[in-house]
């Protein structure tokens, strides 16, 4: 087997990369890091210094392939499976690209400071910026849920009738912000749209092992 993914079941982004390999049941092998393993990160951190992960190795073509959206690329061109996860139409793809962007910076990317500033020691909470974040999730929910209304029931996928990268970014991202503005409240369409995602084989199995370790997750601000 030439994929390894590095990778931990709770990260967000690895949900995303997990999500396009089970899409298309890719054969790969997880490697698990426990960043909080001192041998284990300085083995990380020598593969990839950023230290992000997930982080896609593949041995028979001799490629470290970071970053999720570009793991996904990867496998799209280099082990295409049943389902096209970025459209050979240009002007699709570009939709989906934008999708894909849109979810991760706007939607993840906010959802993942108010919830690791839950994990900041009492004297280190970053509030004005825990408040900016917040605010940039609700303003990309709320066009999120305008664009369902909008479209009345009819697009089922982030980027339209087909499921793409962009369902794969929006699964974590939806997930983890579910944590931080309740989407049933304000935003039934989208909360609708998360269903659809989790029902989904690929992102139900990716929930299933992150399970064990889904109670590390703060749902509730620690104290300033
Ligand atoms: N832009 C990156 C983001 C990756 C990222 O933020 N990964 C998080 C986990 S979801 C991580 O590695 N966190 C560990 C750390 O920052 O030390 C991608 O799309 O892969």
């Amino acid at each position: 087997m030439s994929l390894r993914l590095y990778m931990h079941p709770l990260a967000a982004y690895c949900h995303k990369g997990l999500i396009a390999l089970y899409e298309n049941g890719t054969p790969f092998h997880p490697h698990l890091v426990d960043l909080a393993d001192d041998r284990q990160r300085a083995e990380f951190y020598a593969l990839w210094p950023i230290g992000k992960f997930p982080v896609l190795d593949d041995r028979s073509r001799g490629c470290l392939v970071p970053e999720s959206s570009i793991i996904i690329e990867y496998l799209a061109r280099h082990y295409p499976g049943q389902v096209a996860l970025v459209p050979a139409d240009e002007d699709d793809a570009r939709e989906v690209r934008f999708r894909d962007r849109f979810f991760d910076l706007y939607v993840m990317d906010p959802t993942q400071k108010v919830i690791t500033d839950r994990l900041r020691p009492p004297g280190e909470h970053d509030r004005f910026g825990v408040a900016q974040a917040r605010d940039k999730l609700r303003a990309a929910l709320d066009l999120i849920e305008h664009e369902f209304v909008r479209d009345n029931g009819k697009r089922l996928w982030a980027a339209g009738h087909r499921y793409s990268m962009a369902d794969c970014a929006a699964s974590p991202a939806l997930f983890y912000a579910n944590f931080v503005i309740p989407l049933e409240d304000d935003h039934p369409q989208t909360a609708a749209y998360l269903l659809r995602l989790m029902e989904r084989p690929s992102f139900a199995r990716v929930l299933r092992e992150a399970q064990p370790y889904l109670h590390m997750v703060p749902r509730e601000p620690a104290e300033a």
